[in-house]
């Protein structure tokens, strides 16, 4: 029975300690940083391709597609060693885990994150060929 109520009240504490983490979190001033996937004359890259930043603030990354064809953004380990706020595009939001996100000709979309580890993080496009034609880049978090 204490065994129990130990458990109990170890979970509602640890729910709390979450909770406030995302209040924080969430509270925080948020910079924002455009990443264009492609250009206008079409070329496979990321403009820019390089992004850097620091660890523990917040971050709108804004992406848009300015090319006539779909793209990818692709982060595994940039999104695994982040707290994802949202992604929003097209009046939807999405909460959760993300790792990846296509971009069709003249889509735009938002990334509400925090980039929580410092390190050197790839990009890059998952289209067949794509990558291989220099549509990559890397994303630098510093530390505090
Ligand atoms: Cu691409």
């Amino acid at each position: 029975m204490k065994k129990k109520i130990f458990s109990l009240l170890f979970t509602v504490l640890l729910s709390c300690c979450l909770m406030n983490m995302s209040d924080t979190l969430a509270a925080t001033e948020t910079t924002e940083v455009n990443v264009s996937l492609g250009n206008e004359a079409g070329e496979l890259v990321f403009v820019p391709n390089h992004v850097e930043l620091i660890a523990g603030k917040k971050y709108k990354i804004k992406l848009d597609n300015p090319s006539p064809t779909k793209h990818y953004f692709t982060a595994k380990d940039f999104a695994d060693a982040s707290w994802t706020q949202k992604v929003e595009a097209a009046k939807v939001e999405v909460k959760g885990a993300i790792h990846e996100l296509e971009l069709k000709p003249s889509a735009q979309a938002e990334w509400v994150l925090v980039p929580m580890k410092p390190g050197k993080y790839e990009l890059h496009c998952s289209i067949s060929g794509h990558t291989e034609a220099g549509m990559v880049g890397d994303i630098i978090v510093l530390s505090e």
